[in-house]
C-alpha cells in the first residue's frame, strides 16, 4: 500500500469528522474549500499520483474517485440537514405562539359628554318631556333680552358673553336662550321641552369650567304649574340620575327669568353627605339652576301668566358627568387624552 494511499485514507477520516462539525451552510462552503476545493488537500493529493507506479497509479486514482465522491454526497447530505434545520430555527423564532392572548383591538365608544347627555335625555324624555333643538348662534334678545335681561344691566356680566361681528348676534350663553323659541312654537299650548345643547363663554378655562361645554334646559309651562312640580321633577330627576334615595337641597339663588330662582345641589355620590374632596367637605354637589318661570317671560313667550305658570331649569352636563365619576377637571373632557376618553 502506497503513502499515498494511506494519505487519502487519513484525509478521507479526517473530512468526514470536519463535515460532521458543520453546523451553519458557510462552515460547510469552507470545508468545500478546504478538502475538496482547487486549492484543497484533495488536489493536493492527487497531485502526486503522477509519481506512482504504472500499476499503482489506477487502483489510488480510483480510490481518489471513490472517497471524492462518497466525501461530495455526504456534503450534499450535511448542507441538506443544516438547510433544514436552519429553516426550523428561523420559523420558530419568527412564529405564532398560538397560546399567547391576543391583541385586544381599541374600538371606538361614544364620547363621555355624549353619554352624559344621552343618560339625562333619556331620563327626562322618559318624564315626558320631548327635545326642543335651537341655534348656537342667537340674537342678543333670545340669549338676554326676552329673557328679562334689561339692557346694561349687570345681570349680563353673569355670563361673559362672545359677541359675533355681526352686531346683535352672540354665540349662546346658556341653553335658556331656546325657551323663547319653544314658547313662541307652542303657545298657548302647555309644554314640557328640553333643550339640550353647547353653550359658550369667555371665561378663564379652569377645572370647573370651559369656555365650551353643554347643557340641557327643561322648560314646562301649563295652567296649574307648581314650584312642587320643579320639586318632584328634579328630585325623580336626581334618583335616577345618581341613585336611588339620594336627596336634594334648594338655595335661593338670583336669575332674571325666574322667580323664585334657586341653586340645586344633591348629596355627595361619593361620600352621602359626609364630607369629601369632591363635595369640597360639604357634603352637597351642584347640580343645576332653576326657578319658576318670570311672567314677563310668559308673556314674551305668549303665554298670559294670569292664565300659565311654569318652571325652568338649566344644568351643565359635564358638570353632572363629573360628579357622577368622579372627574375632576373639566378640562379632560376636551382635550382628547385617550386613556381618559377610553377609560370614562
Ligand atoms: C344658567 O346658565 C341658567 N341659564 C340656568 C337656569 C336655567 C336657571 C333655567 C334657571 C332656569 P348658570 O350660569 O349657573 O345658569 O349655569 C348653569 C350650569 O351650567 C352650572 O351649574 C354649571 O353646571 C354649568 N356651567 C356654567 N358655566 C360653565 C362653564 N364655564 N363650564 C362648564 N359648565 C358650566
Amino acid at each position: 500500500m502506497s503513502d499515498l494511499n494511506h494519505q487519502l485514507e487519513q484525509l478521507h477520516q479526517e473530512a468526514a469528522v470536519a463535515l460532521e462539525r458543520a453546523t451553519t451552510t458557510s462552515e460547510t462552503e469552507s470545508w468545500y474549500h478546504d478538502y475538496l476545493g482547487r486549492k484543497g488537500k484533495m488536489t493536493a493529493i492527487l497531485r502526486g499520483l503522477g509519481q506512482l507506479s504504472a500499476e499503482e497509479r489506477p487502483l489510488v486514482g480510483k480510490r481518489a474517485n471513490q472517497i471524492k465522491v462518497e466525501l461530495e454526497a455526504a456534503l450534499q447530505a450535511r448542507q441538506a440537514a443544516i438547510a433544514q434545520e436552519e429553516m426550523q430555527r428561523a420559523l420558530s423564532a419568527e412564529g405564532i405562539d398560538v397560546t399567547m392572548p391576543g391583541r385586544r383591538p381599541l374600538v371606538g365608544k361614544l364620547h363621555p359628554t355624549n353619554q352624559a347627555i344621552r343618560e339625562i335625555v333619556d331620563i327626562l324624555v322618559q318624564m315626558g318631556f320631548q327635545v326642543f333643538d335651537s341655534p348656537e348662534v342667537e340674537t342678543d334678545d333670545y340669549n338676554f333680552g326676552l329673557l328679562n335681561f334689561p339692557p346694561d344691566h349687570p345681570a349680563r356680566e353673569m355670563q361673559d358673553t362672545f359677541f359675533a361681528t355681526t352686531p346683535g348676534l352672540v354665540l349662546r350663553t346658556h341653553t335658556s336662550s331656546g325657551q323663547i323659541h319653544a314658547m313662541r312654537k307652542y303657545a298657548p299650548e302647555p309644554i314640557r321641552v328640553i333643550l339640550p345643547g353647547k353653550c359658550f363663554r369667555n371665561e378663564d378655562v379652569t377645572a370647573r369650567a370651559e369656555m365650551m361645554f353643554y347643557q340641557v334646559e327643561g322648560l314646562a309651562i301649563g295652567r296649574n304649574i307648581t314650584f312642587s312640580d320643579l320639586k318632584g321633577t328634579l328630585l325623580n330627576f336626581a334618583n335616577q340620575m345618581y341613585g336611588d334615595g339620594r336627596q336634594i337641597r334648594f338655595r335661593k339663588s338670583y336669575f332674571p327669568f325666574t322667580e323664585p330662582s334657586v341653586e340645586v345641589d344633591v348629596d355627595c355620590v361619593l361620600c352621602g353627605g359626609d364630607g369629601c374632596r369632591l363635595c369640597k367637605y360639604t357634603g352637597w354637589l351642584e347640580i343645576l339652576g332653576a326657578g319658576m318661570v318670570h311672567p314677563v317671560v310668559l308673556k314674551n313667550g305668549g303665554y298670559d301668566p294670569a292664565v300659565f305658570s311654569g318652571f325652568a331649569f338649566g344644568m351643565g352636563i359635564e358638570r353632572q358627568a363629573m360628579n357622577k365619576r368622579g372627574v375632576d377637571d373639566i378640562r379632560l373632557f376636551y382635550s382628547n387624552d385617550v386613556r381618559f376618553l377610553a377609560r370614562a
